[in-house]
């Protein structure tokens, strides 16, 4: 039986605090799921599989990061090859914490210049998640294709656009996602662009505005709450909350992201979805 809509928590915010804290903290405020960061070299995934299992969590999926050493449309081939070699290094963490998916963006974050012409790059694009995304299947993971906006990519900006890709992929176990932070830069219509992606929806980042807990910045998420209802979203929506810097991976400490906006996502998330049909 379906479990409908879960909800998740990036822990790619808290830094600085062991990985149980982590953890006990999403249990604890009610969360069904937590994301984790796809660093497989510097993590322990038999730690976390433990962790999860005392704290009755499941894993929803691997927040994959891709450096410029991970650029699946870099145009050098060397780079091109480590970058769905790691995405294969992700599937097998994945694996190991029951992670259900990886997310998949083809180009560096913040990368903000094409090294070829769009076509070969989308070609580089649909070879390099192809080859990850079969070696996925085989493992029961699904790959998730995430529009960035404009200031961190210049591919893939739209879910219309990774949704061309995914149809183009043509795999069962690689589908769209896709994160209301970008999608509030970039769609004419956050809702309609969810509708439009259908059941090649496979995963959802929430954060308002300002990157800050739902319900702290503009964003109306009834009409997207809707959406996702009416499309028979049956995914995790995971929060991804990150501090208000150009550079928001830099890793410093923002004391809000810990307890405060946990608990605040899931309380006005849980609310909100209540009182839809
Ligand atoms: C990047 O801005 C993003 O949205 C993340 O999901 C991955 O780093
Ligand atoms: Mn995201």
């Amino acid at each position: 039986m379906s479990k409908g809509i879960q909800f998740s928590y990036n822990t790619l915010v808290y830094t600085g605090e062991e990985m149980e804290q982590g953890i006990r903290r999403i249990a604890g405020f009610g969360y069904d799921a937590a994301e984790f960061v796809g660093e497989p070299d510097h993590m322990n995934p038999h730690n976390i599989r433990h962790l999860l299992e005392k704290y009755k969590l499941e894993a929803s999926s691997i927040c994959a990061i891709y450096t410029p050493e991970r650029d699946l449309v870099s145009s050098r081939l060397e780079i091109r090859n480590q970058a769905i070699q790691y995405v294969k290094q992700c599937v097998d963490f994945a694996k190991t914490i029951g992670a259900k998916g990886i997310s998949v963006t083809p180009t560096a974050n913040m990368k903000i210049h094409a090294e070829a012409d769009r076509d070969t790059e989308l070609k580089w694009a649909v070879q390099g998640i192809k080859e990850a995304g079969l070696y996925a299947g085989e493992h029961g993971i699904r790959l998730t294709v995430e529009p960035w906006n404009r200031y961190e990519t210049y591919l893939i900006n739209r879910l219309e656009q990774s949704l061309e890709l995914v149809n183009e992929i043509n795999l069962p176990n690689v589908g769209c996602m896709g994160d209301t932070y970008h999608m509030n830069i970039e769609e004419i219509d956050i809702a309609e662009a969810f509708r439009k992606a259908g059941d090649k929806l496979y995963y959802v980042h929430f954060a308002d505005s300002n990157r800050a807990a739902p319900g702290s910045g503009h964003i109306d998420f009834r009409p997207i709450a809707q959406a996702l209802v009416d499309i028979g979203y049956e995914g995790y929506i995971s929060m991804e909350l990150l501090p208000p810097f150009a550079d928001p991976f830099s890793g410093v400490r923002c004391e809000e992201f810990y307890d405060l906006y946990t608990k605040q996502s899931i309380d006005n998330l849980r609310a909100l979805f209540a009182s839809i049909s």
